[in-house]
């Protein structure tokens, strides 16, 4: 059975934050600038709303150069730290919609994430496609922004499906669908290939990603080296068996679950809550690590997730305190909403090795 993998990449993310902040400039050209400590004078666009592309401005343009092609433009500095919180909602979002418990999820940058969800689909494309139409949906309701959804059998296609219908889109190729899918495209458009790739590849008379998956690969070798020669052979011809994995899931340890039935009742959902601490807390004794941020995830029975977290003063690798502050969060979350809850997930995050500190318990 093919895997089946989702690409999510926001669209137009920083500008489109800017504009559901200020209805009123959605209609005009948004340009989001990071001003370097050289003043506005020497800043890049970070990125702007399709109505400045359509004007000719793209990231990394320098901010005097776009205000040159469209002095009427709305520019806005770059809010990084707001941007970073709907993104971290968006990525809970998304994670829950991954399998095994949110596990198999990893996000990639500020505003994409690729989500497995071979088993949540049954290994049915169509039912793929409806899952991505129900997590754009999500996102919409919950933050009111748009999306764009790549849908393939491994992370390389799903990657670049996901840019092929912007913004608001949802592409599919299906696993049979691959070699038709990357045929013409230009080398420059794999995934994971950069200029300096492209140039030895143009060089080699190598311009598409046919040409490239027909060469032989002892010559690519001989070019980039056994472990890139290789990839590059098999990227071209659609083949990725890399696995979803999150990177930074070293410094985050949590569990998902499933209630037995949709239910509020809060000792259904803290006895569910307490096996999910024990099984946390078990992992972060395994790594040695202390916490300091603790979040508790619930999806309620109409598929809105709601995240919320808590940051310590400290590190701390306490069961007790998790239990506590786990059941508070939850109770918080209980009373914020009349629906039944359908998953809930606890997570602890920001650890740091615990450099042989003993618990109190220990010393006796
Ligand atoms: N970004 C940045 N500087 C760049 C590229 C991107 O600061 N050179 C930031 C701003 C973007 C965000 O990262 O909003 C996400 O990058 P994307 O490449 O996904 O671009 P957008 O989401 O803005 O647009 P698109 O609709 O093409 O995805
Ligand atoms: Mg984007
Ligand atoms: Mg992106």
């Amino acid at each position: 059975m093919s895997r089946i993998i989702l690409h999510v990449d926001m669209d137009y993310f920083y500008a489109a934050i800017e504009e559901r902040e200020d209805p009123s400039i959605k209609d005009r050209a948004v340009v989001v600038c990071m001003y370097s400590n050289r003043g506005e004078e020497g800043g890049a666009v970070s990125t702007c709303n399709y109505i400045a592309r359509e004007a000719g401005i793209h990231s990394a343009m320098p901010c005097r150069l776009a205000k040159s092609i469209k002095p009427d433009a709305v520019y806005l500095p770059v809010r990084k730290e707001f941007y970073t919180e709907v993104s971290d909602r968006i990525m809970e979002i998304l994670r829950s919609y991954a399998d095994g418990d949110g596990e198999l999820f990893e996000k990639i940058s500020i505003d994409e994430a690729f989500i497995e969800i071979t088993d949540g689909a049954g290994g049915d494309f169509d039912r793929a496609e409806e899952i991505a139409k129900r997590i754009k949906a999500d996102v919409k309701g919950t933050e009111d922004l748009t999306c764009s959804v790549g849908i393939g059998p491994n992370k390389i296609i799903a990657k670049m499906a996901s840019s092929r219908q912007k913004p608001d889109g949802i592409t599919l190729i299906r696993d049979s669908e691959v070699g038709d899918f990357l045929k013409e495209m230009p080398v420059s458009k794999l995934w994971g290939i950069g200029n300096v790739t492209e140039e030895k590849l143009s060089e080699m008379g190598i311009e598409t990603v046919s040409q490239l998956a027909e060469c032989d690969v002892q010559e690519l070798i001989e070019a980039f080296g056994k472990t890139r020669g290789t990839w590059l052979k098999m990227a071209a011809s659609g083949i990725d068996d890399s696995p979803v994995k999150e990177k930074t899931a070293s410094d985050q340890i949590g569990r998902m679950a499933s209630l037995i039935h949709d239910t509020r009742k809060r000792d259904l959902v803290m006895s569910l809550l307490d096996e999910l601490v024990v099984d946390v807390f078990g992992k972060v004794r395994g790594r040695n690590v202390s916490f300091r941020s603790i979040t508790v995830t619930v999806i309620h029975s109409n598929f809105r997730t709601i995240t919320r977290s808590r940051t310590l003063s400290h590190p701390v690798a306490e069961k007790e305190i998790l239990l506590d502050i786990s059941h508070q969060i939850m109770d918080e979350l209980l009373d914020s909403s009349t629906l039944n809850l359908r998953r809930i997930g606890v997570r602890v995050g920001s650890l740091q090795e615990s450099k042989g500190q003993k618990t109190l318990a220990e010393f006796f």
